[in-house]
């Protein structure tokens, strides 16, 4: 029997739990959530509360919770999601001086504890933690992808069915670039069961639509005060899901360029294909000329945050 695979979640907040949840209700794998020692009691009551939840459910995934790396040793998949959230007011970019020192420590562990898997970075700024986090491990591109773009996609692909009164099932839609205001959300490759968007919704709706799917992360914050954890943790677990069943998706995601779309030595969202090797192949699709404008505001925006991170 093969054994069980191994899924290390660092960060047992709200997203930590969730993804906890999703994984173990899917029996994905066993999962060990881990956090700081101060919270490492937290972590172990959350894993414990989500196993005996495994029971009444009738799932068998075991959910540990930990401060030691030394347990993620051989993780298959690790996600990490240590740092902390927006608060109302703030935008992801304010978060950077915190979270890259959290992302260093986390970088440092997993290197030590993981260095086979498969890691997928959701903390913000997502683009410039990603970025980090391949930094400070040394693994291949192929193996640290950041989620923003499928999470993007979806906002895009709700509000884009609401307007029209059809299913989500029906509309395809993706978002690309950095995972901030300069998000770009593209109309050219958006359809409805293939009939493009652009002659079912008249423009000022869509120029609407486009905004709020921009704003959409900080639409939640306002709400809750906290940044959203649901559609994030599902997000990630559909990325975490393609690479350990090998299912070749075609996903948004926050990959390393060495070239694509003409940018070097940058992360950002583009269409990836993920597979049981990890991102196997970054693809690139026809963007109209506004499009690639925009894309190429989003990667100066990038650029800017990662500069700004080697200062610090
Ligand atoms: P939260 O519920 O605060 O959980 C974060 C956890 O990280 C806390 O339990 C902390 O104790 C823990 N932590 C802090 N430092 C460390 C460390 N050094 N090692 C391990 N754990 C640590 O936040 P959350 O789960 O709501 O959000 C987590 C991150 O995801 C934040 O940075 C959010 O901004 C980000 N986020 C990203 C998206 C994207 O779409 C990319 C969406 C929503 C939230």
């Amino acid at each position: 029997m093969p054994a069980r695979k191994k899924i290390a979640l660092i960060g047992a907040g709200n997203i930590g739990g969730e993804l906890a949840a999703m994984i173990a209700r899917e029996e994905l794998g066993d999962v060990w959530l881990f956090d700081i020692p101060d919270k490492e009691n937290f972590a172990k009551g959350k894993a414990l509360d989500l196993e005996q939840n495994c029971a009444v459910l009738g799932a068998d995934s075991a959910i540990r919770g930990t401060s030691s790396y030394d347990d993620l040793a051989g993780s298959d998949v690790v996600i990490v999601t240590a740092g902390v959230p927006r608060k109302p007011g703030m935008s992801r970019d304010d978060l950077l001086g915190i979270n890259l020192k959290i992302i260093r420590a986390v970088g440092e562990g997993i290197k030590k504890s993981c260095p086979n898997a498969f890691v997928i970075c959701i903390s913000n700024p997502l683009d410039a933690m990603v970025y980090e986090l391949k930094k400070v491990t040394g693994f291949p591109g192929e193996r640290v992808i950041g989620m923003a773009g499928v999470l993007d996609s979806a906002r895009f692909q709700l509000f884009l069915a609401r307007e029209m009164g059809v299913s989500v099932r029906d509309v395809r839609a993706m978002v690309l670039g950095g995972h901030g205001d300069t998000m770009v959300p593209v109309l050219s490759n958006c359809t409805v069961n293939g009939v493009p968007v652009s002659q079912l919704i008249p423009k000022a709706k869509l120029d609407e639509i486009v905004n709020r799917t921009r704003m959409g992360g900080g639409e939640i914050v306002k709400l809750m005060g906290t940044s959203a954890y649901y559609a994030p943790a599902t997000s990630a677990i559909q990325m975490a899901r393609a690479y350990l069943n090998d299912e070749k998706r075609l996903l948004p995601a926050a990959a390393y360029l060495n070239g694509e779309y003409g940018y070097k030595d940058l992360y950002m969202g583009v269409p990836v294909i993920i597979g049981g090797k990890g991102i196997e192949k970054v693809v690139t699709i026809e963007l109209t000329a506004e499009e690639k404008s925009m894309l190429d505001k989003s990667a100066d925006a990038v650029r800017e945050l990662i500069e700004a991170s080697k200062a610090l």
